[in-house]
């Protein structure tokens, strides 16, 4: 046989074998295991790295696993092998408008309407694009004129018949978060314990088990909810108001964290705006925008342990002087402390890499222990990321991650969990549960229909 015969065949094997190993990863994506869907595509890919549809199905793998970032790439990546393969085209537009890019989602629809234009399903999601584009050239028009107008200071309360006791829970809290530092410090003292708990995203019911469980917040019983209240689960006003009206009833006793979903950008896609919009109105929405802006973005405890939703910095150097003087009344910007704060994970090896989410960065064990000893802490607790046990000890224990919506999305089949810390030694204790049944409405109900059908 001559060697271009006996190098074809070799290279016919390998496409079969990625070809076997990519169902293997679509049945692992059937069954929702998109970790292991993404191993096996990734495994296809180094057999025959030329093959669009490999990209793309690992595309809405990360996708689902909320990597937009990775997500992005491989659908990009798939179009410069195909630029006509269709899928591509609505991948990426998926990606960027789950990473607020909506001009550069606009894009990708507008070419698969142009190819195909009797495709209705098309159409209709070039034109729900096109309505987020428009909404959002009139909002900063609007913003120019009238700088930072506050609803607060513009509403007419007394001729409000209905939601009087929202809105006057919103007034209530703006007014006390409004006068906490963006770095909230306070001190356990030995026989205090306090609780931690990571995203809840509108699982009201697994809240409520949370009390259950451990109990109602009281000035003995201290909470620290960590960010990301809202957003996909369809019960996310209901949570917010009752993290609220704990905070009004025990402001000394009851913390909140603006987390990555405390955000318009955020709260447009993945359902509180929506939500709110249902149960009450869009003035109602941007109260809860503009109380969102005041929440502190970190709180150190017993000056040993910092919380924050996402992690780390992009930069080494940052102190805790630097969050303190963060002007946090605003929507997160793209880069710097603030957007790091609410925006990055960990990684397993040393230094930094490019964010798997398309935004802030992800930080080594090496990163973690500079900042630490910079600043003279012990170790930091962190969620932001769905966790199989609810909880994850990394980086030698230094990086805690806490994450307490059980089966996250009605569909990971995590566990939750939440942690204890008692000021006598401040050793982390973790504490699981699981979802308990919640009235038949899904995640995502209230979501825009382009995040929905991405989601598929
Ligand atoms: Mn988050």
């Amino acid at each position: 046989m001559t060697d271009y015969g006996s190098e074809k065949m070799a290279e016919e094997e390998r496409n079969s074998s990625a070809e076997k190993l990519k169902e293997k990863a679509n049945n692992h994506f059937k069954d929702k295991d998109y970790e292991n869907a993404i191993k096996y595509y990734s495994e296809a890919l180094e057999l025959n790295p030329s093959n669009a549809i490999y990209y793309s199905n690992r595309s809405l793998a990360y996708l689902r696993t909320e990597c937009y970032g990775y997500a992005l790439a491989d659908a990009t990546r798939a179009l410069e092998l195909d630029k006509n393969y269709i899928k591509g085209y609505y991948r990426r537009a998926t990606s960027n408008m789950a990473l607020g890019k909506f001009k550069a989602a606009l894009k990708d629809y507008e070419t698969v309407v142009r190819v195909r234009p009797n495709d209705k399903d098309a159409k209709m999601k070039y034109q729900e694009c096109n309505k987020i584009v428009k909404q959002k050239a009139f909002e900063r028009a609007i913003a120019g004129d009238e700088l930072k107008r506050s609803v607060v200071d513009s509403l007419d309360i007394e001729n409000m018949s209905s939601a009087m006791v929202m809105v006057e829970i919103l007034v209530q809290v703006k007014e006390v978060l409004t006068k906490l530092p963006s770095l909230v410090e306070i001190t356990l003292q030995e026989t205090e314990k306090l609780t931690i708990c990571g995203d809840t995203h509108g699982q009201y019911y697994d809240l409520l088990n949370i009390f259950e469980l451990n109990s109602l917040p009281s000035p003995t019983n201290p909470y620290l909810f960590n960010g990301d209240f809202v957003d996909r689960g369809s019960f996310s006003v209901e949570v917010i108001l009752t993290l609220f009206g704990f905070k009004l009833l025990y402001p000394e006793h009851f913390h909140l964290l603006r987390g990555n979903h405390e955000t318009d950008n955020m709260n447009q896609m993945y359902g509180f705006e929506g939500e709110v919009k249902a149960k009450y109105s869009s003035q109602m929405f941007q109260l809860f925008s503009e109380v969102f802006q005041w929440l502190p973005l970190a709180q150190c405890i017993n000056n040993k342990v910092l919380v924050m939703h996402g992690g780390l910095f992009s930069e080494d150097g940052v102190t805790l002087d630097d969050i303190r003087k963060i002007d946090r009344n605003r929507q997160p910007p793209d880069s710097g402390p603030m957007c790091d704060l609410l925006w990055s994970d960990p990684q397993s090896q040393n230094g930094r890499s490019v964010s798997k989410r398309g935004v802030s960065c992800q930080f080594g064990p090496d990163v973690t222990e500079r900042f630490l000893e910079q600043n003279k802490l012990q170790y930091i607790v962190r969620s932001h990321e769905v966790k199989a046990e609810g909880y994850e000890v990394t980086h030698s224990g230094k990086c805690i991650t806490v994450f307490s919506a059980p089966n996250y999305c009605d569909q990971m089949g995590n566990k939750g969990a939440y942690i204890h810390l008692r000021g006598s030694d401040l050793k982390p204790e973790f504490h699981q549960f699981t979802a308990v049944p919640h009235p038949n409405v899904k995640p995502m109900a209230y979501a825009n229909s382009l995040m929905q059908l991405g989601m598929m």
